[in-house]
């Protein structure tokens, strides 16, 4: 199975470091989907986003969700701390869970995830995870909280990813916080 994914981000409205950041990784029939969200904004916030980016662009990805969670909560320790929502396909699996205001939504099958309260590199408890068989034509749209929750995905329907987070961004981005959508398609096998 394959996925059609693209990301987008901008900050807040006046500023120019983004203190969020979004990272789409495939690793040896593995793929990673992730959007983070450092606390704050401006240049600290920046340098954790950045620091998450690091360590999820190496970070192995064969040892699951949940290890993934925690190379990220200790990457993150000594900053300002995250917010992530985090999606792990191991080839058939499809794993999600997250620390903090970082969604996942999903058109098609279902996903049952509910952030975790908490804050990486700060305190974390253990992470709840939800597992599905993802099926052709699922999409699933993460979001930082500088986008409205009330976003309707159906507005995307028939929307390539790279336009559907644009159009998302645009229409729900809210200009007093970073913001930042990606979008996973799942395509044909
Ligand atoms: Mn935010």
């Amino acid at each position: 199975m394959r996925w059609s994914a693209a990301h987008r981000s901008r900050p807040r409205h006046g500023e120019t470091a983004n203190g969020d950041s979004a990272l789409i990784r495939e690793d040896g029939g593995h793929t990673l989907l992730a959007v983070v969200d450092a606390l704050g904004h401006g240049p600290l916030a920046a340098d954790a986003a950045q620091a998450a980016l690091r360590c999820l662009e190496q970070v192995p990805l064969t040892a699951g969700l949940a290890s993934v969670l925690e190379s990220l909560h200790q990457a993150l320790r000594g900053g300002r701390g995250a917010a992530a929502m985090l999606a792990l396909y191991d080839g058939r699996t499809l794993r999600c869970g997250g620390v903090g205001n970082v969604e996942l939504r999903a058109m098609g099958t279902k996903i049952p995830v509910l952030p975790t309260p908490g804050i990486l590199g700060q305190h974390v408890r253990a992470v709840r995870e939800a597992e599905v068989t993802p099926a052709r034509g699922d999409r699933l749209v993460l979001f930082s909280d500088g986008v409205s929750s009330r976003l309707e995905l159906e507005l995307t329907r028939g929307l390539l990813p790279e336009a559907a987070c644009a159009l998302l961004l645009e229409r729900y981005g809210r200009e007093t916080d970073d913001a930042t959508v990606l979008v996973a398609d799942v395509e044909n096998p």
